[in-house]
């Protein structure tokens, strides 16, 4: 087994519903990451945006066009702004290092780059260890969170986006810069996760509604950080409550998650993220 847990680990992850693995990613295959990441940014800087970005977020009113660019994502790898990026014309009037939300969400699939960190002999074996038995891996996305700019993300669990019968949904989320409270690490609710998943995010029609299961609302004093140095991995079972915070410092913070599901499990045409037939699901 390339990446056993260790029996502390093993009862860690059951307990908890998360399990904290530092220097999980070597060093070159992080460079190449960074790097790679880099590339891209500066293509979009240089004004190689994809076809209809400009237009989409060059006001926060239009979100019809706003949710047709997160449903159609499945199998792109396509940019999400930071409100204010653009001007109504269309035009940048942020530098694009602090204009970037997101990157998604099939990088793992179409970038070389990607698609080497993505599946690596560990990540295998991690997720064999967490009892996958027909490993998919379903999303992948960049988050920027930039100093003073990216914003909290509100506490969720990840079955909500990712739903199959039974759940199956693991998030695996990499520290590309070292991760505190000050710059908006992750926090999790440890053992959350037994409460099951309380609001599902789905299709109808050509938007998506969210049911809400459980009206409950998070106890969200219960979080706990989980700072966490350049090259760990965090991984995160589908129904454990996450957040984090606004990156209130300096230092940018930059990760990179990666999503899996079981293909033992059913997974719903009502799922917001579907695939087109040219690029179906693959394991590692
Ligand atoms: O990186 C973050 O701040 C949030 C990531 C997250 O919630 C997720 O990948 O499910």
């Amino acid at each position: 087994m390339p990446y056993p847990l260790d029996p502390q680990q093993r009862t860690t992850w059951s307990r908890d519903g998360f399990v904290v693995l530092p220097r999980f990613v070597e060093d070159d295959l992080l460079n190449d990451l960074r790097k790679r990441i880099n590339e891209i940014v500066a293509t979009f800087a240089n004004g190689d945006l994809p076809a209809g970005a400009a237009t989409v977020f060059s006001t926060t009113e239009q979100t019809h066009a706003q949710d047709d660019w997160f449903l159609t994502s499945a199998d792109v790898i396509r940019p999400f702004f930071e409100k204010g990026a653009f001007d109504v014309d269309g035009t940048l009037v942020v530098n694009m290092d602090r204009a970037l939300n997101k990157l998604g969400h099939a990088m793992h699939d179409l970038d070389p780059v990607f698609n080497r960190f993505s599946r690596t002999p560990s990540l295998a074996g991690l997720a064999a260890e967490l009892g996958f038995v027909e490993p998919l891996l379903v999303q992948s996305m960049v988050i920027f969170k930039p100093p003073h700019i990216g914003s909290e993300v509100v506490c969720h669990c990840d079955h909500t986006f990712l739903w199959t019968e039974p759940q199956s949904v693991v998030g695996f989320w990499f520290a590309l810069d070292d991760a505190t409270v000050d710059n908006g690490c992750m926090w999790a609710i440890p053992g959350g996760h037994r409460g099951g998943a309380r609001t599902r995010f789905r299709r109808e029609g050509s938007g998506t509604i969210t049911d809400v299961l459980d009206p409950t609302p998070y106890d969200l004093s219960a979080l706990v950080p989980i700072e966490a140095s350049a090259g760990t991995c965090i991984a995160f079972h589908g129904c454990l409550p996450h957040w984090s915070g606004p990156n209130s410092s300096d230092r940018p913070r930059l990760a990179y998650t990666l999503h899996i599901i079981d293909g033992a499990a059913h997974y719903p045409e009502d799922n917001w993220l579907q695939r087109g037939p040219d690029l179906p699901l693959r394991g590692f």
